[in-house]
């Protein structure tokens, strides 16, 4: 449970027309990285953000990317993404394809793994493999479309994660959130085990609601500064 806390902004969410703004103060504000939605309209409903995009962003501002990969064959993108500059790439078990060796694949790049869970994938599916991952991605939702609400009693998830985590010594993976990140919850979320926090429309880019100021309550929340 002492896992250092880490802040991530979902891309998607921000004011595209005015990103460098948002970007500026998201890096100022300490946030550890910037998420990117990769959605490919089969495994997931949406489609977004691509590759150029990608290389543009890790290209432009400091803030290293950490990447969701929500599409069926996320091997088949792996090396052109870490070349995009990508800092942690993570992808859905539920993909069912060949766990390993998208897993070696990214080692390659010596970037970070994460796997990724829809909100009722259980936890056995992934313990053969937990030691080889830097991240499990809870989706609080199911994956592909923002701002809904999380799963009835999501931070039970959360602490089934973090108890087996424990039980096996595995204290540096990070135990990231995805999906309904709210000031409302977050206190609940971070107390049941989880310290990476993904902000999109729910904690972070509210509409009417300036973005520095909404950071700084985070930040009283998680007790970060
Ligand atoms: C959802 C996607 C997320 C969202 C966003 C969720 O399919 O994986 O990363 O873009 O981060 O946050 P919210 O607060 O909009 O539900
Ligand atoms: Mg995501």
């Amino acid at each position: 449970m002492n896992r250092r806390i880490k802040l991530s902004a979902s891309l998607i969410c921000a004011d595209l027309l005015n990103l460098e703004s948002d970007l500026s103060i998201i890096h100022q504000k300490g946030f550890d990285y910037i998420h990117f939605d990769v959605m490919d309209g089969h495994f997931v409903p949406g489609i977004g953000l691509g590759t150029f995009f990608l290389e543009q962003l890790t290209a432009s501002q400091p803030v290293p990317v950490d990447v969701h990969l929500m599409v069926s064959d996320p091997q088949k993108y792996i090396d052109e993404i870490a070349k995009a500059g990508a800092s942690i790439i993570t992808f859905h078990y539920e993909t069912g394809k060949d766990i390993y060796r998208t897993l070696q694949k990214i080692k390659k790049h010596n970037i970070k793994a994460g796997i990724a869970l829809r909100p009722f994938t259980p936890f056995s599916s992934i313990l053969t493999f937990i030691e080889y991952l830097d991240m499990v991605l809870l989706m609080a939702y199911s994956p592909g479309i923002s701002g809904q609400e999380p799963v009835p009693n999501f931070e039970r998830r959360i602490k089934e994660l973090n108890d087996i985590l424990d039980r096996r010594g595995l204290q540096d993976i990070d135990i990231a959130v995805d999906g309904g990140v709210s000031e409302d919850i977050l206190q609940k979320l971070r107390i049941n085990g989880a310290n990476f926090f993904i902000f999109g429309n729910s904690g972070l880019f509210i509409p009417g609601k300036k973005l520095d100021i909404q950071i700084d309550i985070i930040d009283k929340i998680l007790n970060r500064k």
